[in-house]
């Protein structure tokens, strides 16, 4: 489904007067507003393709209709994110979920609206239809040389579909590990993960990098092969330049401090992706800010911090995707809050006065530093990512227009009330 421009316009038109009111407000009390805006309007978050259709547990799944079909369907519901917040121009696509089966068709219709081909996923944690080797003990992990060479085969064949559409990346996520002790020699796990990854990395193009997902726990549930951000780093460093370590909010034990480890492994020129959702037990997949927006914050304030102590480029230097689909909303509402969510904690992190962060921290003003911190975590940056969405083409509110213009109902009229998208 399509909005039309006038229509976003026509919204718009309604609550302009009210939203100059908060945005002059806000503009006077921020110093660079500029600044800030055109960095807001150049990030843009990665949409991956299984997230538009309502996402399930081992208990059930409750489909609410209207639900992509194809991959061509997929980008156009991110097309029509897209066109609404301005900030969501990128997909990432699983692969054998999604395979391009004319790639430069899907490259031309995603294109068209404005959305280039993020990181490649591959998929070696469930069997597929007629697949020869089962991935039940693991796959780079398996005892099985057989089992091993496939999972690689299937990575380099996505890194070749990843070509075709312009994409340069490659995230690996491996579900191996063990559910009982005994059940696997750490070691050889280890070393045979290494080595297939080594031979997945020889494939890379020069230009494309290769992120190394790491997780705690889920589907195995005793030990994971590549289950912190330890072992992520220690791959990526035998694997060479090309190898990064990729940070998921929902793959650690509860209270980690995820903004210490994302200063470390900026440090080390060694993080590559993020992957955004909130959660309070495990990996939850709740949209991103709903439960712990502060952590949310002090991590975006490393990043920030970080990034541009590297000098590195906010909106281009990691490759940035929301990882969520949960089961009882909207998708696309629980896309379009997820955006909304990480572009205001962008904003705040864009406020922090860094200065006065900097003295504070010389000092061991423990006090001020706390102050400086909840001063930006604390301000109200929405007229600010509204006005940044605004000059770029967007809405003023995106989920309020996609409720007023009735989107999920024209699509359960295109598709179907019974239409199931790939994905988990
Ligand atoms: C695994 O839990 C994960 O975070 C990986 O990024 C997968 O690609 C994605 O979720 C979907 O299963
Ligand atoms: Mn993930």
């Amino acid at each position: 489904m399509e909005i039309e421009k006038y229509k976003i316009d026509e919204h718009n038109q309604v609550q302009l007067a009210a939203h100059k009111r908060a945005f002059d407000f806000i503009a006077g009390e921020v110093k660079n507003t500029a600044d800030i805006l055109d960095k807001l309007a150049a990030f843009q978050v990665a949409i991956p393709s299984w997230a538009l259709g309502t996402g399930g547990t081992r208990f059930g799944r409750f489909p609410g209709g209207g639900e992509p079909r194809s991959l061509e369907e997929k980008i156009e519901d991110i097309g029509l994110l897209h066109k609404l917040n301005q900030s969501s121009g990128a997909i990432s696509l699983h692969i054998p979920w999604d395979i391009p089966k004319n790639a430069s068709h899907i490259k031309a219709l995603a294109a068209q609206h404005g959305i280039r081909f993020d990181a490649m996923n591959s998929n070696t944690f469930q069997d597929q239809p007629g697949q020869e080797h089962s991935y039940k003990f693991g796959s780079l992990q398996n005892v099985k040389k057989e089992v091993r060479q496939q999972a690689i085969d299937h990575n380099i064949e996505v890194i070749h579909y990843g070509k075709e559409l312009g994409s340069d990346s490659l995230t690996v996520w491996l579900a191996d590990g063990s559910c009982f002790p005994g059940q696997l020699n750490f070691r050889q796990a280890f070393q045979h993960t290494l080595s297939g990854l080594e031979q997945i990395y020889k494939a890379l193009p020069d230009d494309w990098k290769m992120f190394v997902e790491y997780k705690a726990f889920e589907p195995n549930f005793y030990s994971t092969t590549v289950g912190d951000w330890g072992q992520s780093l220690l791959y990526a460093n035998k694997l060479g330049p090309k190898a990064y370590t990729l940070v998921d909010l929902g793959h650690h034990h509860p209270n980690v401090n995820i903004e210490q480890i994302v200063s470390l492994l900026l440090m080390e020129g060694k993080l590559g992706g993020f992957h955004f959702n909130d959660s309070k037990y495990g990996d939850d997949d709740l949209t991103v800010g709903a439960i712990k927006p502060y952590q949310l914050f002090l991590i975006f304030n490393e990043l920030v911090e970080g990034m541009d102590a590297r000098g590195m480029n906010h909106a281009t230097g990691l490759g940035w995707m929301i990882d969520a689909s949960h089961n009882v909303k909207d998708p696309l509402e629980d896309l379009l809050q997820s955006v909304e969510a990480i572009m205001l904690t962008y904003a705040q992190a864009l406020l922090v006065d860094r200065r006065k962060l900097q003295e504070a921290q010389q000092n061991s003003d423990v006090a001020a530093a706390q102050e400086v911190l909840q001063h930006a975590f604390r301000t109200d940056v929405r007229a600010l990512v509204a006005e940044a969405r605004l000059r770029a083409g967007g809405a003023l509110s995106p989920l309020g227009i996609y409720r007023a213009e009735k989107v999920r109902e024209h699509l359960i009229k295109e598709r179907g009330l019974k239409t199931v998208a790939t994905g988990l």
